[in-house]
């Protein structure tokens, strides 16, 4: 039996939880509390590397970590309803556009937020070592995020779903890094009317309550 470390509130393991909705699989939930610090117990640190959430455990005992890694393992395992993709071509597209929206979606909604907010100090950077935070990074990051959505904007003008003309784990991440946004208190704009579209649209597949 599998089982998925979760944290309910926390962005990347949401992405895990909407791609099992998708492909209408229940696993279990584990929740590990980031502000109490239960992803550095004992435990928990001999589930991964990088002492994060999400984290899949397997039958066997042994876990697979990393957000992508996960959703690729699930995939193989059911490989119904591709979210990768299913010729080589849509596969590198949606290879592409998934790690842009992790890069420059989420990965600068953390910049703007780890490096201001309160409970990070020392945590700017996720796992065991600390990292201080840089004060400058905050306005870059919001920078980034505005960015993300102007480009985010343009790519969807001609294209219904982020890779291209169907859903798949790219728009899982996109979606997500648009919510994450509101954590630093941003969105997109009312002109930005293709991601604005683009939102409504999957914010309405009901694997984003996931
Ligand atoms: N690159 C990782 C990102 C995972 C990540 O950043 N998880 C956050 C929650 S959204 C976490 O576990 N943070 C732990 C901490 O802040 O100490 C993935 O793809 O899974």
């Amino acid at each position: 039996m599998m089982k998925l470390y979760d944290f309910t509130i926390a962005p990347n393991p949401r992405r895990v939880r909407i791609f099992l909705a998708e492909k209408g699989i229940d696993i279990p939930l584990q929740q590990i509390d980031l502000m109490q610090g239960e992803q550095f117990s004992e435990d928990f640190s001999k589930k991964g590397p990088l002492n994060d959430v999400p984290a899949l455990e397997l039958d066997d005992g042994s876990c697979i970590t990393q957000v992508n890694a996960i959703c690729r393992y699930i995939e193989a395992l059911y490989p119904d309803k591709p979210l990768f993709g299913s010729t080589p071509k849509e596969i590198g597209e949606i290879e592409m556009w998934d790690h842009i929206a992790f890069m420059n979606g989420i990965g600068a909604v953390a910049e703007a937020f780890r490096n201001e907010a309160e409970g990070f100090v020392d945590r700017a950077i996720v796992g065991k070592h600390k990292h201080a935070q840089i004060p400058a990074l905050v306005e870059r990051g919001r920078k980034r995020t505005l960015n993300f959505f102007s480009d985010m904007n343009d790519r969807l003008k001609d294209n219904e779903f982020v890779a291209g003309n169907r859903y798949s784990v790219a728009d899982i991440t996109t979606l997500v890094a648009v919510d994450f946004a509101q954590w630093i208190k941003l969105e997109p704009s009312a002109d930005q009317e293709h991601l604005n579209r683009w939102h409504a649209l999957v914010s309405k597949r009901p694997s984003a309550q996931a």
